[in-house]
């Protein structure tokens, strides 16, 4: 039996377009994509602030609630929960040159607009996390933004968040670049320090995504362990990446599997979950999937995540002590490997 609950959001169920070529498959109504999410095992939905109410810029903020509660209508329907919702800060005119850090003073009020509607869309639909993923949070030219004007704005932002409702928590999901080409927040250790300059860090935490610390050059499992050291992981995206390049969102421990146990190791040791925390899921099927088998990164992640979970469960603590005493971490690495290989 898993300890972890599981979420998804829609966008990982896509068309399959990419840079370099249009939509492959059919589109999938937001209603079905719950009700095989809840087939599937997956226990909430994660959101962008449009996913839930498209549209939502030319919406009164009455409105935008009162279509938030259609959507927890449809999840309470099929026994499912939200996770958080994530205010989508880069498709927007007005956040072409980010958002909280854009150099219009009118584009930084209304990125200010949306992650207030988050907030409202969030407690409409009762999950109570906001997710900040600071797409455009950058520079593509070094000398068109200050990085320390940057910080400064953005830390403003998050406490103005936290002002603007007393109970709602965010996490920040950092990344080392793309779309823009040098983020302001690429580690962990970014997201955190934000969390410790905010008014109120007990309500700003963390979440780690694997292909995004990969991306940085840095472990996903000691990204996490960062996060778990200060209470402060208040989310995952479990998935993988080959290398250095564009963010794939490939299907979790496809491509690096002792990466994989290691992340699954130290959320298991440490009751990941255990506060009401997801195993979530951000993976992208390959394009060359067709629409009968569109879900089967999610399958798969989950599967991968489940087995990896077991894995941990059952290493052997006793034989890890006996190598440590002795110094021999060769035996212990061996171990390691040698119980991923067996059946
Ligand atoms: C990017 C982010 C994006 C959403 C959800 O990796 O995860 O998918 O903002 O956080
Ligand atoms: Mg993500």
């Amino acid at each position: 039996m898993s300890q972890f609950k599981f979420s998804v959001g829609p966008w990982n169920v896509s068309e399959g377009a990419d840079a370099f070529g249009p939509e492959v498959r059919k589109s999938i109504a937001f209603d079905k994509k719950v009700a095989t999410f809840k087939k599937m095992g997956f226990d909430a939905v994660q959101f962008h602030d449009d996913d839930v109410v498209p549209n939502l810029n030319d919406l009164s903020e009455a409105k935008i609630k009162e279509k938030a509660r259609e959507v927890k209508k449809v999840l309470a329907d099929n026994g499912m929960v939200a996770e958080f919702v994530a205010p989508r800060l880069w498709f927007d005119p007005r956040t072409i040159d980010g958002a909280f850090t854009a150099n219009s003073k009118t584009d930084r009020e209304f990125a200010l607009w949306r992650a207030f509607r988050s907030v409202d869309i969030a407690n409409e639909l009762g999950c109570g996390l906001v997710g900040l993923w600071f797409a455009r949070e950058g520079t593509l030219c070094a000398e068109s933004k200050s990085a320390i004007d940057g910080v400064k704005l953005t830390l403003e932002a998050i406490n103005q968040i936290l002002k603007y409702d007393s109970k709602i928590k965010i996490f920040i999901e950092p990344k080392p670049n793309e779309p823009t080409d040098r983020t302001f927040y690429p580690t962990m250790g970014h997201a955190l320090t934000l969390s410790a300059a905010s008014i109120d860090p007990s309500r700003v935490g963390g979440m780690m995504e694997s292909a995004h610390a990969i991306l940085a050059g840095l472990d996903p499992a000691n990204e996490l362990s960062f996060a778990l050291a200060f209470g402060k992981l208040f989310g995952v995206h479990l998935n993988d990446q080959n290398g250095m390049k564009y963010d794939q969102d490939k299907s979790f421990g496809v491509e690096n599997l002792r990466a994989a146990f290691n992340q699954v190791k130290v959320l298991v040791e440490n009751k990941y979950g255990s506060k009401g925390e997801y195993i979530g899921l951000d993976v992208k099927a390959m394009r060359t999937q067709r629409d009968e088998v569109c879900y089967k990164h999610l399958e798969n992640s989950m599967k991968i995540t489940k087995l990896l979970e077991a894995k941990a469960q059952s290493f052997d603590y006793a034989l890890q002590k006996k190598c440590v005493a002795e110094r021999d971490y060769e035996t212990l690495e061996m171990y390691v490997l040698e119980h991923l290989m067996k059946g």
